[in-house]
């Protein structure tokens, strides 16, 4: 393999003096020779300086955490993006620095295809596994306990259901247990208990309270059942760190503790039809008092 050739600019003397058709091939040749490269080097450096400054700057970031878990999410998510930056950075400045340094040139050697070179392959993807694995396993504990651990004893027992293009949010009532659905009794259009199949006949069934905003106790620990009635929706709480797939025939458990008092989005984040940009609600996490308080008048709305 050539070591690569050095070439130095196009002496000014070859300019200075002559005709201004000379000096047309002047700046021609001083482009041929730093034009190109170096256009790609600055375009290149631009779009690493620009997309670097708003992480650093967190233009787009997460709104303040208000879930227990918050602060473990936010510290591996600025982990992750700490060392994924500097590889991002590091790249990218090479590429740049690569691309102008073996520009093509009037004098250039002609081109050598190489095939790359083995160990540095092996080293980089042995580096890149280590990286993402590592980062995985890291994240893993909090996923998992949010997940597969019960929620704490005396949580509030909350049910989302997605459908195109509304969430409904069911609690079990005084008796503490959900009333019977079904998937046959399931009619979206109708809203309320109709929509999330509700099983009227069933005793668990009369204290139910289904509404199209949650409510939810600060401080309280939330054992949430997440399904769908039709196709695969996301229940997104940026504010809450919550995020997880409903999936129709399946009763997703997770558990997550509201640390603030305040009104937070929700979004579906998965694609589901023409209407998923309008599936929005509202988590009002409010005192123990004024959660009791709601919910006895939604019960006392029911009778
Ligand atoms: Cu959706």
């Amino acid at each position: 393999m050539s070591s690569p050739v050095l070439h130095s600019p196009p002496t000014v003397a070859r300019a200075v003096g002559a005709t201004t058709a000379v000096g047309k091939s002047f700046l021609v040749s001083v482009w041929g020779y730093w034009g190109m490269g170096l256009a790609l080097l600055v375009l290149i450096w631009l779009i690493t300086l620009i997309s670097t400054y708003f992480f650093v700057a967190k233009t787009w970031w997460l709104p303040v955490g208000a879930s227990a878990a918050a602060g473990w999410i936010d510290g591996q998510f600025k982990l992750t993006f700490i060392i994924m930056g500097i590889v991002f950075v590091v790249a990218q400045v090479s590429l740049g620095y690569i691309v102008w340094r073996y520009r093509q040139t009037p004098s250039s050697p002609p081109v050598q295809y190489s095939h790359g070179n083995t160990k540095l392959e092996i080293l980089w993807t042995t580096l890149t596994t280590i990286l993402f694995v590592g980062l995985n396993l890291m994240g893993s504990s909090v996923w998992a306990s949010q997940r597969f651990d019960p929620a704490e004893t005396g949580a509030v027992q909350v049910e989302a259901t997605g459908m195109q293009f509304a969430w409904y949010f069911r609690y079990p009532g005084g008796d503490g247990k959900y009333g019977a659905t079904s998937p046959k009794l399931m009619d979206p259009s109708s809203g309320g208990e109709a929509a999330v199949g509700l099983n009227t006949s069933d005793p668990a069934s009369k204290d139910d309270v289904v509404t199209g905003t949650m409510y939810l106790p600060v401080n309280r620990d939330v054992d949430l059942s997440l399904r769908s009635v039709d196709v695969i929706h996301d229940l997104f709480v940026p504010s809450l760190r919550f995020k997880q797939d409903a999936v129709p025939g399946l009763n997703i458990h997770m558990h997550f503790k509201p640390t603030a008092v305040g009104e937070y989005e929700i979004a579906c984040a998965e694609l589901c039809g023409l209407g998923h940009y309008k599936m929005h609600g509202m988590v009002h996490v409010v005192s123990q008092e004024d959660f009791d308080k709601w919910l006895a008048a939604r019960e006392a709305e029911k009778q």
